[in-house]
């Protein structure tokens, strides 16, 4: 009988802050569920039943009568496992909002939490657990009655028992969450709530989705009909492509805002936009729409500051995306506009942030809002057409750096990818009040490729491994960045090479887990070799729920 600490550890990714193993063990073949409301007791009847638990409805008198505990299948009682309101649960004096407590003994379980996202993060505690039971991970002994130790150890032969445990959990930063391309591919709403559930699993709690660009609109915006009928079709080499309804959208927020995750909007400008402009040959300076594009590069299309029509288009989408929008975020891009002065792409930062707070949502843009070029100034300009920036050198914003004002306002959240540039633009927007979502293209971003060999994926960040996107610290990335200018993190996944479900997958798993775990877990309680063993016992569920993942040599299958 194997009860130590580590080995229960073994199951649960991102890693808690407490474990305490305890005696005895519970038998969780059926369950019943108590939960403050209803659609919080579905939710984790739901996800325990993923775990392959049967789960029976709860009623009073099956409290009250012990013998009506029996379950359905007649092979011992219900266990009740018990969602609880408490502001006292989580780690000793932790003020978390998300801190939950999760205790398991031989008579029941108990999620305590004050807040339900915290209730919810427990119950996906719970269901590691178990899987980690019937995966073998978890050597459960004695000879507790109820718990067929003949069972096995398979994939779904094992015990459906935990053994007795505390957790006690909170994460480490508030904005955990992946950044999906949406528009390169087309992924349609059932796509979309499987990978709402998957960023779950991890207790992560944001999905942002990039909804627009060169290859396709993807979001019905009621003031702009043309954007999704004239450029919703296409995506990358003429695969189909697609948009949300106005309904599918706030469906799929709905969705995801039971699940506590907060869809993102992002609407790209003032570059990535030739959707926009097929759709809308105001936005041109010929006044001719653009054609369709299917090809890969980017930074090659943009809005114009001086068209009559730029701004009125951009108040009416963000306006619409605005009200459309359930959660507090609206992304307005901002990145690799490689076509453009410094000077017009400050002014479209200024406009987007007024519109966007405007309407009542906090502005997100990519990093380059900052206002640091992306990359090489003297190449922007000769991309452009247009003379250089006098004096400029590689790597200048084209203004003095140390002078230049942030571009950005107070709470503006700036998505961190380009691992490349100077702090310096960085720092200032902290100091202007910006927050930072850290996405490092060599480590988040997990559209790059594994290893040279890997047959998806892009390479011009880096070759991504499993542990290169586990082994990295979000408050080392920008130096002299202060902590609380820290949002969280993002993992990114950019679909040009991945044109379906089983190739986004098998790019997001293993490597989610393990920003998952980045973004929830301190320092000191990661550990890569923990990892390698907890990420081959969640596998097991991988398999069974027959989700695509990569088996990278780093880990024992
Ligand atoms: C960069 S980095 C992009 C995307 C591409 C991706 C491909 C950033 C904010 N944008 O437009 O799809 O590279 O890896």
């Amino acid at each position: 009988m194997s009860t130590g600490a580590a080995v229960v550890a073994d199951a649960v990714i991102p890693a808690p802050v407490e474990l305490e193993r305890a005696e005895g063990v519970l038998d969780l073949r059926t369950v019943t569920v108590d939960a403050p409301d209803g659609v919080l007791a579905r939710l984790a009847g739901d996800l325990l039943a993923t775990a392959g638990v049967a789960v029976v409805p709860a009623s009073q008198d099956l409290d009250a009568d012990p013998r009506r505990r029996e379950d359905v299948s007649g092979s011992g009682r219900a266990a009740q496992v018990v969602l609880t309101p408490d502001p006292a649960a989580g780690p000793a004096g932790s003020q978390n909002p998300e801190r939950y407590t999760l205790t398991v003994t031989a008579d029941g379980v108990t999620v305590a939490a004050p807040e339900r996202a915290g209730l919810l993060h427990g119950v996906r505690t719970l269901r590691q657990l178990i899987n980690a039971g019937r995966h073998g991970a978890v050597l459960l002994g004695g000879s507790e009655p109820g718990v067929d130790e003949q069972a096995g150890r398979g994939e779904t032969g094992g015990p459906l028992a935990v053994g007795a445990v505390v957790v006690r959990d909170e994460p480490r930063y508030p904005w955990r969450g992946l950044s999906l391309d949406v528009v390169r591919h087309w992924f349609g709403p059932a796509d979309l709530r499987a990978v709402v559930d998957l960023v779950g699993s991890y207790k992560m709690n944001r999905l942002h989705l990039h909804l627009s660009d060169d290859q396709g609109w993807r979001l019905e915006i009621p003031s702009r009909p043309a954007l999704t009928e004239k450029s919703s079709q296409g995506a990358v080499e003429g695969a189909a492509g697609g948009f949300l309804s106005t309904d599918e959208y706030r469906e799929l927020q709905e969705y995801a805002a039971e699940r506590e995750i907060v869809i993102v909007p992002e609407i790209d400008v003032p570059g990535h936009v030739n959707a926009a402009t097929h759709a809308y040959g105001e936005l041109t300076p010929s006044g001719e729409p653009t054609d369709t594009y299917d090809g890969i590069e980017v930074g090659f299309s943009k809005l114009h500051i001086g068209l009559p029509g730029t701004e009125p288009f951009l108040r009416d989408v963000f306006t619409d995306v605005a009200r459309m929008t359930l959660g507090p975020w609206v992304h307005f891009g901002g990145d690799e506009v490689l076509v453009m002065q410094p000077e017009e792409f400050g002014r479209f930062v200024t406009l987007c942030q007024e519109i966007v707070a405007g309407a009542g949502k906090t502005p997100v843009a990519w990093q380059e809002a900052a206002g640091s070029a992306h990359g090489d100034q003297a190449a922007v300009a000769a991309l452009a057409g247009e003379a250089a920036v006098p004096g400029a050198k590689p790597g200048d914003t084209g203004a003095a750096e140390d002078e230049a004002p942030a571009l950005v306002r107070p709470g503006t959240v700036l998505q961190y990818w380009d691992t490349r540039p100077d702090p310096a633009p960085f720092l200032r927007a902290a100091q202007a009040g910006a927050t930072f979502v850290m996405s490092p293209a060599t480590r988040a971003y997990l559209d790059m490729k594994y290893t040279p060999e890997h047959p998806l994926g892009q390479q011009w960040a880096a070759f991504v491994e499993l542990h290169d996107s586990y082994d990295w610290d979000p408050a080392t990335l920008i130096e002299g960045l202060p902590e609380s200018a820290i949002e969280g993190v993002s993992a990114a996944v950019w679909t040009e090479t991945l044109p379906n479900r089983d190739d986004l997958f098998s790019m997001l798993l293993p490597r989610l887990a393990a920003v998952a775990e980045t973004a929830w877990s301190r320092p000191g309680d990661k550990d890569w070799e923990s990892f390698r063993s907890r990420v081959a016992v969640e596998a097991a569920t991988w398999r069974r729920e027959g989700a695509r993942y990569h088996p990278t040599p780093q880990i024992d299958w």
